[in-house]
C-alpha cells in the first residue's frame, strides 16, 4: 500500500487526458457509500468527489520526466513569453484541467503578470501548477537541513510527506552539509515545484563569513541551483542600505535571515547590494531556464510592533521597480509578503501589494496574527494567511507548531500543511472559485446521513477524523460506523438525529 492510500482510503487515483496523450492530469477521487433508508435499503447513490492532487505518482524511484518532450518541442521562452505571443503551452492546458477552467484564462492570466507557472526546464518531472488569485488557493511547505541536524534520506521522507498532506509546492531551505546532493534528491523525485533561497547556499560555500559573499561566487550558485532545475528562487534583492535606518527603529529588527545577511553585506562593504545592482544579470540567468522570480521581503514584520512600518512598505516598492524589470526580460515574477501582521492591517498589506507590483502574485508567510502563539503558530498562521487569501492572496507559506522553537519534523510538517490548507480552502470559499463548496457539501451531507466512512474519508486528514471518533467511543463500539450518532452529545441529544425524526 502507498502512503496515500494508507492515509486517505477510498481514494484513488484518476487522470484526465488532454488534447494530447501526454498531457494526463491528476486528480484523486473520494469514493463515497450510497445513503441508506433506516431499513438499510439504498436511498440514493452519492458520486465520487474528484479533488486537486498534488502527490504524484507515489513510487520511491526518481520520477518520470513528463515534461520532457513539451520542453525539447518548443523554442527557448518562457511561459510569460508564450503567453504574450498568444501561445497555449501544454503546461498551460494542463493547468487548466487541473483547475477546472479554461485554457485562454490561464494564459491571459500569465500574460498580464497576475499569475506564475513555476517551471525550470531543467525540472520536468514537475507536474504543472499555477500561482495566482484567480486560481485555487496554494501552500507551500518548508522543509531542508540545518547545521543541527537531519539527512538526504530524512528530508526526501519530508518532502514526500509534505505533498501527501497537500503542498503545491516545497521550498529546500537546506543550510547545513550536502547541500547539493540533497536538493539534487528532492528534484528527482518531487512532483510540484522546488523552490530556494540560493543566498544560503552561496553563504555557505564562504563558510559564512557574509562580508566574504561577492556577486560572482552568487551567480555562480545561481547557475548551480538552475541547471539542477530549480523552479522558483527566493531573492531579497529589495533590500537597500537606505532601509536599513528604517529597520533600525524596529522591535525585532530584521527577522529575515536573506534580508539581515544582505544588510550585514552592504554594512560591511558600504556599498548598495549586489542582489539589487547585478538584477538585470539575474534576469538574464532566470530566462534562460524561466525559474521564476519570488522577490523575497527581506524586511517584513518580526512583530506586531512594526507591521506596516516603513521599511516593508519602502521595500514594497522597491518590489515593484524590479518585477517591472523583470519582466522586461520576459520572467515571471511573484511577491513575497509577511510575517507577523495584526488582522486590522492585513487588508492594507493586500492592497498596497497589488497597487506598488502591479499585480504580481502575492506569496506570504502567514501572516501570523498575534505573537503570544508559540507551540501553536501553525493556527496563528492559518488565521491571517485565510484573511489575506480571501483578500487576494495567491500562495500561503505554511508554518509549523515548532515556528520560533526548532526544526520541525514529520508530525510539525503534517500539522502545518494541514492548517494551511484549511486557511486556503477557507479563502477559496470566500474568493468564489468555482466548484469550491463541492466537497463542503459532499461531506454535510454524509454527516447528515451518519456515513462515518465517508465524513472521514471526505476531511482534510481521514486518519485523525478516524482516530479520534474511535478514541471517544466506548470499548466494544469503536469500530462501529452504522452509529446514528457520536460521544460528544450522545444518541438522546443527536440533533441531527432528532432532525431527521422532525422531517418523518
Ligand atoms: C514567504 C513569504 N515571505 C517569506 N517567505 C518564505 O520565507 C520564503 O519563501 C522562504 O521559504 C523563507 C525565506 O526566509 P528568509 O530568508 O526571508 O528568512
Ligand atoms: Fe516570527
Amino acid at each position: 500500500m502507498t502512503e496515500l492510500e494508507t492515509y486517505f482510503p477510498h481514494s484513488r487515483k484518476v487522470y484526465i487526458t488532454g488534447s494530447r496523450p501526454d498531457i494526463r492530469v491528476p486528480f484523486r477521487e473520494i469514493e463515497l457509500a450510497h445513503t441508506l433508508n433506516e431499513d438499510g435499503t439504498q436511498k440514493e447513490f452519492n458520486a465520487p468527489v474528484r479533488v486537486y492532487d498534488t502527490s504524484g505518482p507515489q513510487t520511491d524511484g526518481p520520477l518520470p520526466a513528463l515534461r520532457a518532450d513539451w520542453i525539447a518541442e518548443r523554442e527557448n521562452l518562457t511561459q510569460l513569453e508564450h503567453a504574450r505571443a498568444g501561445t497555449i503551452t501544454p503546461e498551460m492546458e494542463f493547468i487548466a484541467i487541473r483547475e477546472k477552467t479554461e485554457p485562454e484564462i490561464v494564459r491571459d492570466e500569465i500574460a498580464a503578470g497576475r499569475a506564475v507557472i513555476p517551471a525550470n526546464r531543467c525540472h520536468p518531472e514537475c507536474e504543472p501548477m499555477i500561482i495566482g488569485r484567480k486560481f485555487r488557493t496554494k501552500i507551500n511547505a518548508n522543509i531542508g537541513n540545518s547545521a543541527l541536524g537531519s539527512s538526504i534520506e530524512k528530508e526526501l521522507e519530508k518532502m514526500r510527506w509534505s505533498v501527501i498532506w497537500g503542498a503545491d509546492t516545497v521550498m529546500d531551505l537546506s543550510t547545513g552539509e550536502q547541500i547539493h546532493e540533497t536538493r539534487e534528491a528532492i528534484l528527482r523525485h518531487c512532483p510540484t515545484p522546488i523552490g530556494t533561497v540560493p543566498i544560503y547556499q552561496a553563504l555557505q560555500k564562504v563558510g559564512g563569513e557574509i562580508g566574504d559573499l561577492t556577486w560572482e561566487s552568487y551567480r555562480e550558485t545561481l547557475i548551480e541551483q538552475a541547471e539542477q532545475g530549480v523552479d522558483y528562487f527566493t531573492i531579497h534583492a529589495g533590500v537597500l542600505q537606505k532601509h536599513i535606518p528604517l529597520a533600525n527603529q524596529r522591535l525585532t529588527g530584521i527577522v529575515s535571515r536573506g534580508g539581515s545577511i544582505m544588510a550585514q553585506w552592504m554594512k560591511t562593504h558600504n556599498c548598495e547590494s549586489f542582489l539589487y545592482t547585478h538584477f538585470e544579470e539575474i534576469c538574464e540567468i532566470m530566462r534562460e531556464y524561466d525559474i521564476t522570480f519570488s522577490l523575497g521581503d527581506g524586511l517584513r514584520p518580526g512583530c506586531l510592533a512594526d507591521a506596516n512600518d516603513d521599511a516593508q512598505f519602502g521595500e514594497l516598492k522597491t518590489l515593484g521597480e524590479l518585477t517591472q524589470i523583470a519582466w522586461k526580460h520576459g520572467c515571471q515574477v511573484m511577491i513575497e509578503g509577511p510575517g507577523h501582521v495584526p488582522m486590522h492591517k492585513i487588508k492594507e498589506n493586500m492592497d498596497r501589494q497589488l497597487e506598488d507590483c502591479f499585480e504580481a502574485p502575492f506569496y506570504t508567510l502567514g501572516p501570523l496574527v498575534t505573537d503570544l502563539a508559540a507551540g501553536y503558530d501553525h493556527m496563528n498562521s492559518a488565521i491571517g494567511g485565510a484573511l489575506i487569501g480571501w483578500y487576494g492572496c495567491s500562495m500561503l507559506c505554511y508554518v509549523t507548531p515548532k515556528e520560533h522553537l526548532g526544526l520541525p519534523n514529520r508530525d510539525d510538517v503534517r500539522e502545518g500543511v494541514v492548517a494551511h490548507k484549511i486557511a486556503a480552502h477557507a479563502a477559496d470559499l470566500a474568493k468564489g472559485i468555482p466548484g469550491a463548496q463541492d466537497r463542503d457539501n459532499a461531506i454535510s451531507k454524509a454527516r447528515f446521513d451518519f456515513r462515518w466512512e465517508d465524513q472521514f474519508n471526505l476531511c482534510f486528514d481521514p486518519e485523525r477524523a478516524r482516530r479520534f471518533r474511535e478514541e471517544s467511543l466506548p470499548p466494544g463500539e469503536q469500530h462501529n460506523v452504522k452509529q446514528r450518532y457520536c460521544s460528544m452529545c450522545g444518541e438522546k441529544f443527536c440533533s441531527m438525529r432528532i432532525s431527521h425524526d422532525i422531517r418523518k
